[in-house]
């Protein structure tokens, strides 16, 4: 299957992010795609693809047009101000404020435009959010076009990001932006599965009340694990979405069979819909060596996930999300591109 793909996503490089008290070398790294794309190339899994070049349009139509201009003209706004290490989000409206006065602080409206302190904006990651998702809209106009799958090798990812917020590595939803093109290139139903070890939050809220495009998400459970406030098992919809979101939070420490138990629930909910296309949020932070994380897939199920996924039978397209065990990511992505394959 082809691979979009560009080395521009390195114009993203947060420096650190707060853990346990201390600022530590941010976990989501530009090595994590260096390291995908070259396991890729090394098993030969597909063409590598530059993408093209999409207008804003396709992005604002799961984003807030006022988000996007935020993040756009955010870098040169802190850099004016004197600024030259990343902006970190440092103070949030919570339950009670009003949410919608944007406030004329940069790091006010940094703060409202985000929900966690882990997400460094950095001078080239509007670039290389925007660049990523041209990356999951060439990948989606190649199936729409007609082939079975594709791969779009995004970074940073996207699933945490919502309508208008951003937060957990991501700020704009490569997920949901090609879900919704999809549905405006004529499909009438798409299915997102997210398989990343953190519940897809952005995701579910941005289609929380639709009935078109049905969102699975196999994860950690939010009640210890990030992002705690979203992705528990009673999440099913809302009004005309009622019914068309499941979600699968499962202990820390869960291992193959309970996640492969999940993924057959999430698999007979996906069958039901009959989606004209599935879009596959992959995280290989379900892995048992990842730093962050505390599923313990081994090695050899992400051949299983592939082979998995493929028995759906549906035009499938895949865009990457987490995944922190950087050595092993790129034979843990290629393995489940492969058990696609054979
Ligand atoms: N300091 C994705 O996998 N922080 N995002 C965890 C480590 C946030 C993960 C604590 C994890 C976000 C796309
Ligand atoms: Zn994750």
């Amino acid at each position: 299957m082809d691979i979009f793909y560009s080395p521009e996503h390195r114009a993203h490089r947060g420096e650190f992010e707060f853990f346990r008290g201390e600022l530590v070398p941010c976990f989501e790294k530009p090595e994590r795609a260096d390291y995908i794309h070259a396991a890729l190339v090394r098993q030969e899994l597909g063409n590598i693809v530059a993408p093209g070049s999409f207008p804003l349009d396709a992005i604002e139509r799961v984003h807030a047009p006022r988000y996007l201009r935020f993040l756009e003209g955010a870098w040169d706004e802190w850099a004016a101000l004197g600024n030259t290490r990343d902006a970190i989000p440092a103070v949030w409206p919570i339950r009670g404020f009003r949410h919608d006065v944007e406030p004329d602080s940069f790091i006010a409206r940094l703060g409202m435009y985000s929900f966690d302190s882990g997400t460094p904006f950095t001078a080239g990651s509007w670039q290389a959010a925007k660049l990523g998702a041209d990356i999951a809209l060439s990948a989606q106009r190649r199936i729409a076009g007609g082939a079975r799958a594709a791969f779009a090798l995004s970074r940073p990812p996207g699933h945490h990001a919502g309508a208008d917020f951003l937060g957990g590595y991501c700020f704009i939803n490569n997920a949901a932006v090609a879900a919704q093109a999809f549905i405006d290139g004529g499909a009438h139903r798409v299915a997102i599965l997210d398989v990343d070890y953190h519940h897809g939050n952005g995701t579910q809220s941005i289609f929380y009340g639709r009935p078109d495009v049905l969102f699975q998400s196999i994860h950690g459970d939010p009640k210890t694990e990030y992002p705690f406030f979203l992705g528990h098992a009673d999440e099913t919809g809302e009004g005309a979405g009622a019914g068309f979101n499941q979600n699968y939070p499962l202990p820390a420490g869960s291992g193959n069979d309970a996640w492969f138990a999940a993924f057959d629930l999430a698999a007979s909910r996906i069958r039901a819909h009959a989606p004209d296309a599935l879009v596959v949020s992959l995280g290989v932070d379900t892995y048992v060596g990842d730093p962050i994380s505390k599923f313990r897939l081994d090695a050899p199920e992400y051949l299983r996930m592939g082979d998995a996924i493929a028995a759906l039978g549906l035009p499938t397209l895949f865009i990457m999300e987490g995944g922190y065990a950087v050595k092993e990511i790129g034979d843990n992505v290629a393995s489940v591109l492969r058990g696609f394959r054979d």
